[in-house]
């Protein structure tokens, strides 16, 4: 079981960092040892709330490993409903996955999804590989743009498909680091550009959670008439603090989540 949740995340990571060059060079500047030093605390992954693909299709791939649903957030402004998943071995990564709730959207909108999603083999959501398996379409850049202007992270996910959107850095477990502003510092004197939106730092010790993030990297993408750079992944960083039974605060919080959305928004 633990390889095989081992295996998964290592996936992940391979698919993440091919398009988040900046993730690999954060890594090796946080961790003493360059290497097996850095815990994740969570990974998160997105998606639409169409049935064959919803989030989920998406949560299978973990509960099957063991993970047990947490939680749940709404996000009314960016049409956004989540769940987070822990894993009984407090040590393994937890999991943050997110739908767009598309009946709140344009009919316009609607369509365009639904074309996409159309084109997905149904037997490829429940392969092994489908939560890093990108996406499963072609796109022309018109249509990115129309899903843009109405929703952002519609927009990611008609360009990224499925892959973890960010991974997170445990600052608890940091052996060179104490606290989320020394980090922030760390990177900013590093030349890495963090997400402001809400403050650089998001959350609080009274509500158990402080977290910041990069801004997305830039990657290629083709499109059916051309190619261009597009956000695509960010960096986040996490510190927990502990409730009233000593444990470490398990869950998320739904105000600094709404600003760590728009680490893909365009710099
Ligand atoms: C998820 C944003 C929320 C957190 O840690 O609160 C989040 C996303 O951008 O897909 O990751
Ligand atoms: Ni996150």
């Amino acid at each position: 079981m633990h390889n095989q949740i081992n295996d998964l995340f290592s996936n992940l990571w391979q698919d993440y960092v091919a398009v988040t060059p900046s993730a690999k060079k954060i890594h090796a500047l946080l961790g003493s040892s360059q290497q097996d030093d850095v815990q994740n605390d969570h990974i998160a992954l997105r998606t639409f709330n169409i049935e064959k693909i919803n989030l989920e299709k998406l949560a299978a791939h973990f509960r099957v490993l063991g993970y047990v649903e947490c939680g749940e957030y709404h996000f009314e402004t960016k049409k956004l409903y989540a769940k987070h998943f822990e894993h009984p071995d407090a040590t393994q990564p937890k999991v943050f996955i997110s739908e767009l709730l598309l009946e709140k959207c344009s009919a316009e909108l609607q369509t365009i999804v639904h074309k996409l999603v159309d084109q997905i083999d149904a037997a490829a959501v429940t392969a092994d590989n489908f939560l890093y398996s990108g996406r499963h379409w072609d796109i022309d850049q018109a249509t990115y743009e129309t899903l843009l202007e109405e929703s952002e992270y519609a927009a990611w996910v008609s360009v990224w498909g499925f892959r973890a959107n960010h991974f997170t850095v445990s600052v608890n477990a940091l052996k060179n680091f104490e606290t989320l502003g020394s980090v922030n510092d760390a990177l900013k004197a590093a030349g890495f550009a963090l997400n402001t939106s809400g403050g650089e730092i998001k959350g609080s010790e009274e509500v158990k959670l402080k977290q910041s993030s990069t801004l997305a990297d830039e990657a290629m993408v083709e499109f059916i008439d051309g190619k261009r750079m597009i956000p695509s992944c960010f960096y986040e960083f996490a510190r927990r603090f502990p409730m009233d039974d000593g444990r470490l605060y398990p869950g998320f919080v739904a105000a600094s989540a709404d600003k760590i959305f728009e680490s893909t928004n365009a710099r």
